[in-house]
């Protein structure tokens, strides 16, 4: 049976508004940093034991209606060659950054063969799931070109992006030739998930809320869409998420998915007339608001619930960006009760 994440992702009808959380696996959770204890990021992302584990933890707890796969954007990087560790406090360092042709010709594509612990871990996510938890759905996910790029070319995480946009602006040519490598890298890696079972996936262009329009729209968004059309041949919906992206929104939208994740910066009722006609929407809570009293929070839960039933598309309840590490981690499922009575109600009175 279809679960209902798929269904509204592809805006056909539903009985309640799904919910998931960006970031909902991880350090929020006790039980999550009890199981991490020894084990580096990476380690962990390449243990099925360890991200079948955390992949459900947040099922169980909050009562999502989709799992997100847990990893890391770097670990197809990593199964590439690349040398890259994840230091806590930080995210992800890169030892040799790629500043010149030479650089990009030491990168590999990406070989399936070399990350067959990914596919084996979907394999069990989804068994749990289909015993335990029969409507959620898995969804798997990859970083975008220019979020990988700038990770690759800055050597780690960057306030302003300073060096990736000169290599955008002064050698072009270059710039486009690692997108395009990265673009081929993310789409094996969100292949193999959905060939192992994942229902759908996500693109997370984190960083690419730093551009100005013109240069998203001419030396990133090319290379975006790429990677949606590599896919255009399996059978699950795709969603494509930024932050900061209020102004690229009708340009991100044109790259192919059938979701537009939008960030808190922006009125969904406003996301919702910059996407393609009945592309479904995701978001969009500010993720400081789980930190406001339930007096507060609830009716902004109930807001966000009414403007995505208003939309012509489906809409995917999510916060704005990742749960933040020292959120309460009851109120991610006390929203998720919210958002299911809420939208339930307002779906049975039509
Ligand atoms: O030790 C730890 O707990 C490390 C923290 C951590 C976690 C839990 C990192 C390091 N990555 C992850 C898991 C992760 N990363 C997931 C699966 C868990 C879930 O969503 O529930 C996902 C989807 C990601 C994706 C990711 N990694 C993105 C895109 C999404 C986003 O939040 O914008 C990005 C930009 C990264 C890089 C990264 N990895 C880790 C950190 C701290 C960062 C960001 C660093 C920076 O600010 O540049």
């Amino acid at each position: 049976m279809q679960s209902t994440l798929v269904s509204a992702a592809l805006s056909q009808p539903v009985s309640r508004t799904p919910v998931w959380f960006m970031r909902q696996a991880g350090r929020s959770l006790p039980e999550y940093r009890r199981l991490r204890e020894g084990t580096t990021m990476l380690e962990s992302c390449r243990t099925p034991d360890l991200v079948t584990e955390i992949t459900l933890q947040p099922v169980r707890r909050h009562g999502v209606d989709a799992a997100i796969f847990f990893s890391d954007i770097v670990v197809p990087l990593q199964a590439a060659g690349v040398d890259v560790e994840i230091q806590p406090g930080v995210g992800p360092v890169i030892a040799r950054p790629v500043r010149t042709r030479a650089d990009l010709e030491r990168l590999e594509p990406l070989d399936p063969a070399s990350i067959s612990d990914i596919a084996e871990s979907i394999r069990r996510i989804r068994a749990e799931l289909e015993a335990k938890h029969p409507d959620t759905a898995l969804i798997g996910f990859a970083g975008a070109p220019f979020t990988l790029a700038s990770y690759l070319i800055e050597g780690g995480p960057s306030r302003n992006h300073e060096r990736t946009k000169a290599m955008m602006l002064g050698d072009p040519q270059l710039f486009s030739d690692l997108l395009a490598l990265l673009g081929e890298i993310s789409a094996t890696f969100i292949r193999v998930q959905v060939e192992a079972g994942a229902q759908a996936f996500q693109l997370f262009d984190s960083w690419a809320g730093y551009l100005a329009p013109q240069d998203y729209r001419a030396q990133v968004l090319p290379h975006s869409a790429a990677v949606f059309s590599r896919l255009g041949d399996l059978d699950v919906p795709s969603f494509h998420f930024g932050v900061q992206t209020g102004e690229l929104l009708p340009h991100m939208a044109g790259a192919g998915s059938d979701v537009m994740g939008v960030d808190f910066r922006v009125d969904l009722a406003a996301a919702s007339s910059r996407v393609r006609p009945g592309q479904a929407l995701q978001g969009n809570l500010d993720p400081a608001m789980l930190f406001a009293p339930w007096e507060v929070l609830r009716p902004r839960v109930e807001q966000i619930v009414r403007a995505g039933l208003g939309h012509a598309g489906g809409h995917v309840f999510n916060l704005g960006h990742g749960v933040l590490p020292t959120t309460d981690p009851s109120v991610p499922g006390r929203i998720v009760e919210e958002v299911h009575r809420v939208s339930a109600e307002i779906l049975g009175e039509r």
